[in-house]
């Protein structure tokens, strides 16, 4: 096995965001942050790394929001393709690239991927049923379909996935589905698909995942994978696999490969596309001659591919991505899916419907000069092990009593002295053995502890081992009392704050993948560059007599008047989610001879029955007063017949009648339908007489 520090170069990729809307701060802590300080490591250590990501500009998430805009898919992608590229940057998330899975060069390399397995005879083509929107004449698969997870009961699953158990979902094990579009519950039409047979992968992804083991050698050692991913790994594969559809019946996305019969109208499905996303951006990147070939990253032996995710997207990038990875051949499998868990924002899960968050574009615009400081606090609460929480008041206490008061205060104190006593230079360093070994011991171990934590993805134990540094070296400070010692010992209080001004850059280097602006600010300060990784640990960083830079400050506090705002804020934007929702569209206009010839009356619902063999209606018996009618209504998956005897209803009384399952319907009853699709009585006023007119 090639372990983590051999390896020859490495290819780590951040999930591909979906291009349907801002990014929060759980996305950042759940996937680009973590990424973006392993991938720093790796640069200061020297090591030949791609760091890969982009937009995922196909699939439902894309299209439902350009329909609830009323605005073109593209008109959407290049929104937000454009924003998170902004954000990122501005956040020094460090990617190689950000590239777009609606490049050209990307669809072309997925048809590839797609054609080379057709013709190895890879798929399987079924003929299935599939759930249908009437209403909006579309198939309905993935996210454009809602209902209950048969595994774990959350009533918001997805057609394809449920998020809260992870589980993958075929839409037809969906309980009460409905559809997303028309909020209708759909109805089911024949559809062929072609297959991915993953039962036939078990077998080898068992090995390869739990044992480490693929194609007879070893891989990587399953013990570095963390136990919330292979907690939900080890579940699915007991459960056993199941064939997944990879195509899907829509109008955007990559096409299937017109010379593939039955290709009409079908696409990939987003999840055979989207991570063929990472290697298509990395031949763009070789095409921008920043490297020199994409194949060693991808297809080289000695190159180990890491994925950062999230726990939503664990099961396509251990299961389905290797299977296609595996079926194509000649590609590397990921020897590690560090997925992490969900952050929460005070009290509550994030929610972008809900308007409950922090957005990474608002943090990137609004405080360019605090984006370490929000950088350290998302990494100490990074979702690591089980979903973790922001809170402002959070963010406070660790920006003042673990930055300003511990890491700032420590480096500038060593500024302002050695600027005071030494004329802003280093001062000089004489032999004091026992003052140089309390220096090491501040900085001896910290390298291979750190190095340690981040080769685990361990990256809050990581933080807390640089945070020990900053607290040890003022301890180092406090206890030597250089402002003393100077009236009695000069030069003994000169190397002192030598060894101190080693501590401080020893912190710069291990700063800089978590807190790359306070790096730079200190490296200027000391007036050095390149330092790198293996040099942590020593105390000969800077020499004596070198001239300081600019004193500058790390970080600054943050006062209570800020978190009040923020918070407020929050409050506030829960306040506006009306921007998110999806109005029905005003019908066409009518005359007022339209309108009167509606006959709408007040009647009593007496009695209520199911109707056989229909899950969604109720035979009703109604009493308007001046008769009694029975009206058969579609409503039987919102209401019970006992819910509904004895409630004083509207009713559109002209309507003609219609037979539904042998029964007459002899008029309609008039419901309200809230945003998210749910019925509710419009009752009259109370003691109304049946037979009144509603006009
Ligand atoms: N766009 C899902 C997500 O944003 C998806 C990730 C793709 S990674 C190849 O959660
Ligand atoms: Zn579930």
């Amino acid at each position: 096995m090639i372990h983590m520090n051999n390896a020859k170069r490495y290819t780590v990729t951040a999930a591909l965001p979906y291009a349907n809307g801002p990014l929060h701060i759980g996305h950042l802590a759940g996937a680009y942050l973590p990424a973006d300080i392993f991938v720093r490591f790796l640069r200061l250590k020297g090591k030949d790394v791609v760091f890969i990501c982009g937009s995922d500009e196909h699939g439902a998430p894309i299209t439902i929001r350009a329909k609830q805009e009323g605005v073109s898919p593209q008109e959407i992608v290049d929104r937000y393709h454009e924003q998170m590229k902004r954000s990122f940057s501005k956040l020094h998330i460090s990617f190689d690239i950000f590239h777009r899975t609606s490049a050209e060069l990307h669809h072309e390399m997925a048809q590839d991927f797609f054609r080379d397995l057709y013709e190895k005879g890879v798929f399987e083509e079924k003929k299935t049923e599939q759930y249908y929107d009437e209403e909006y004449q579309q198939f309905l698969a993935d996210r454009y379909i809602k209902g209950e997870c048969p595994h774990c009961h959350n009533a918001d699953a997805y057609g394809d996935q449920c998020e809260k158990c992870g589980n993958t979902l075929n839409a037809l094990d969906l309980i009460k589905p409905k559809s997303v579009l028309s909020g209708k519950a759909p109805v089911k039409k024949e559809t062929v698909h072609w297959y991915l047979p993953l039962n036939k992968d078990e077998e080898w992804l068992k090995l390869w995942i739990q044992q480490g083991e693929y194609k007879g050698k070893h891989h990587h050692d399953p013990k570095t994978w963390k136990k919330n991913v292979m907690g939900q790994v080890g579940s699915w594969l007991s459960d056993g696999l199941q064939a997944r559809a990879i195509t899907r019946d829509l109008e955007w996305g990559v096409d299937v490969p017109a010379e593939i019969p039955g290709s009409a109208n079908k696409k990939l499905y987003v999840w055979l596309d989207a991570p063929i996303g990472y290697i298509s951006a990395t031949k763009q990147l070789a095409l921008d001659g920043k490297i020199d070939s994409w194949e060693k990253y991808w297809q080289d032996e000695d190159a180990h591919l890491i994925h950062f995710i999230g726990k939503d997207n664990i099961v396509f990038h251990t299961i389905i991505f290797p299977s296609i990875l595996n079926a194509k051949g000649n590609y590397n499998l990921p020897v590690n899916v560090p997925g992490n868990e969900f952050m929460n924002l005070e009290g509550d899960k994030i929610s972008t419907s809900k308007n409950w968050a922090i957005w990474a574009h608002e943090i990137a615009e609004a405080y360019p000069d605090k984006i370490d400081e929000f950088r350290y606090v998302l990494c100490a609460n990074i979702p690591e092990t089980k979903d973790s929480e922001f809170t402002w008041s959070d963010f406070q206490t660790r920006v003042n009593s673990e930055l300003v008061a511990a890491f700032g205060n420590f480096v500038n104190r060593i500024m302002v002295l050695n600027k005071k006593y030494f004329d802003g230079k280093v001062s000089s360093c004489k032999a004091y053995p026992a003052i140089e070994a309390d220096a090491l011991s501040v900085v001896a171990e910290a390298k291979e502890q750190m190095t340690k934590c981040i080769e685990q993805y361990k990256f809050r134990e990581a933080l807390d081992v640089l945070m020990t540094v900053a607290r040890d070296g003022n301890k180092f400070l406090t206890n030597y009392e250089p402002w003393k010692r100077i009236k009695t010992d000069e030069e003994e209080a000169q190397t002192v704050l030598f060894y101190c001004t080693q501590i401080v850059a020893n912190l710069g280097i291990l700063t800089q993948p978590f807190m790359p602006q306070a790096a730079e600010k200190i490296f200027s300060m000391l007036n050095c560059k390149d330092l790198k990784w293996d040099d942590v640990g020593r105390l000969d960083l800077v020499q004596s007599g070198k001239e300081l830079g600019e004193t500058k400050l790390l970080f600054e506090k943050i006062d209570d008047d800020f978190v009040s705002a923020q918070l407020a804020k929050l409050e506030e934007s829960k306040k506006n989610t009306s921007k998110s929702i999806n109005y029905k569209p005003v019908k066409d206009e009518i005359q007022f001879e339209d309108f009167s010839k509606i006959d709408i009356r007040i009647g009593t619902i007496t009695a209520a029955e199911k109707v056989e063999k229909a899950d969604r209606l109720l035979a009703l018996t109604v009493d308007l007063g001046f008769e009694v009618r029975t009206i058969v209504s579609g409503i039987a998956e919102h209401f019970s017949p006992e819910e509904v005897v004895g409630k004083q209803v509207q009713v559109l009384v002209n309507l003609a009648p219609r037979k539904m399952r042998g029964i007459e319907s002899q008029g309609m009853i008039l419901f309200a339908e809230d945003l998210e699709g749910k019925l509710h009585f419009v009752s009259p006023p109370a003691g109304m007489d049946n037979g009144s007119e509603v006009a």
